[in-house]
This record gives C-alpha cells, sequence and structure tokens, in this order.
C-alpha cells in the first residue's frame, strides 16, 4: 500500500465534504462519499420514518469498499464510523464546528427544526468524536475546527504533510 486511508467523520454540515473533495483535487487520494455510495447504489435497508431518511445497509457498504480500501489511498466521508473494519484507516479527522456556525450552515440546508435540533445536539455532545474514539484506536483519531475557511486551509496543509510522512515512512 502506497497511501494511507483516511475517514473524514463528524456531524453533517461540519465540512466533510468540502475538506475531502479539495483534499483529492490537491493529492493522489480518491474521495468517496458514502452518503453518494449508498445513494447510487441503493445500499439501504429499509427507511427510518421517525428521521425522515433511508437506513444505510452497513454491510453492503462495507462490502462495497473492501476492495479499494485494501489498495489505499481513499479518504472516506460519512456522519458515522462504527461500523466500518478498523483496520482500513491509517488515520481518522472528527471535524468539529462551532454551534452558530453549525446552526447557520443546517437551516440553508432547509433542515427542518427536528432534524436541526438532533444535529445540533449531536455536536454539542460530541458524538462522532465520541464514536470515533471507541471504535479506533485513541492515537489515530484527530479533531479538526472547520468553522472558517482559514480551518479549511490549514487543515488541507496538515493532512498533506502527514500523508507525504507517512508515504516517506512506508517507502523507508
Ligand atoms: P458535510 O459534508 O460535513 O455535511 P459540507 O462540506 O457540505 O459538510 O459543508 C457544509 C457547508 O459549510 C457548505 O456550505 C460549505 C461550508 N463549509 C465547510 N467547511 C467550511 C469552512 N472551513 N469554513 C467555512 N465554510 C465551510
Amino acid at each position: 500500500m502506497s497511501l494511507p486511508n483516511i475517514l473524514l467523520t463528524g456531524t453533517p454540515g461540519v465540512g466533510k465534504t468540502t475538506l475531502g473533495k479539495e483534499l483529492a483535487a490537491r493529492s493522489e487520494l480518491k474521495y468517496i462519499s458514502v452518503a453518494d455510495l449508498a445513494r447510487e447504489g441503493q445500499l439501504y435497508d429499509g427507511y427510518d420514518e421517525e428521521y425522515d431518511c433511508p437506513i444505510l445497509d452497513e454491510d453492503r457498504v462495507v462490502d462495497e469498499l473492501e476492495n479499494q480500501m485494501s489498495e489505499g489511498g481513499v479518504i472516506v466521508d460519512y456522519h458515522g464510523c462504527n461500523f466500518f473494519p478498523e483496520r482500513w484507516f491509517h488515520r481518522v479527522f472528527v471535524l468539529q464546528t462551532d454551534n452558530t456556525v453549525l446552526y447557520k450552515r443546517l437551516e440553508a440546508r432547509g433542515y427542518n427544526e427536528k432534524k436541526m435540533t438532533n444535529n445540533i445536539q449531536c455536536e454539542i455532545f460530541q458524538v462522532l468524536y465520541e464514536e470515533a474514539l471507541a471504535s479506533y484506536k485513541m492515537e489515530i483519531v484527530h479533531q479538526l475546527r472547520s468553522d472558517k475557511p482559514e480551518d479549511l486551509e490549514n487543515n488541507i496543509n496538515e493532512i498533506l504533510k502527514w500523508v507525504e510522512q507517512w508515504t516517506k515512512a512506508q517507502s523507508s
């Protein structure tokens, strides 16, 4: 494997897609949105009436990604992280956004009140950070601020620097 696999996770609206696509544009890494993959392949297992969204078929998502993950060089984006095999990822980044900023981003998406409350609570209680810590070795889990454009730029630079170091260490 010549390039590492990276997981970008966090509450919807924190900036995973923006960061993932920009990283892929500036490197050899490939960006995969699990939400898009599921939509395209209809990798669902029923419908959640309460949350008004399809239920992800996690096993089929894992099967679908397995080959690419074993080759390396993949950035996976999803607002959940406990069903991926732990061995897949070399680094897990949990993006975090100030509540007021996140509220505005979700409002712009036209989320209803219930969905807004759920997501803001998810951010306040650091649900995805806890999930990441429970699912991966602590030392590979990192939090990233994602409030402002400067944060995006810093995060891209930090991650690309780490990818370069990882790649060098692999080949030496
Ligand atoms: P996610 O994929 O986590 O749902 P996104 O990448 O779609 O989030 O971003 C949600 C919105 O926030 C989108 O309009 C872009 C904006 N955004 C993302 N990262 C940002 C940052 N660091 N500074 C300012 N705006 C950002």
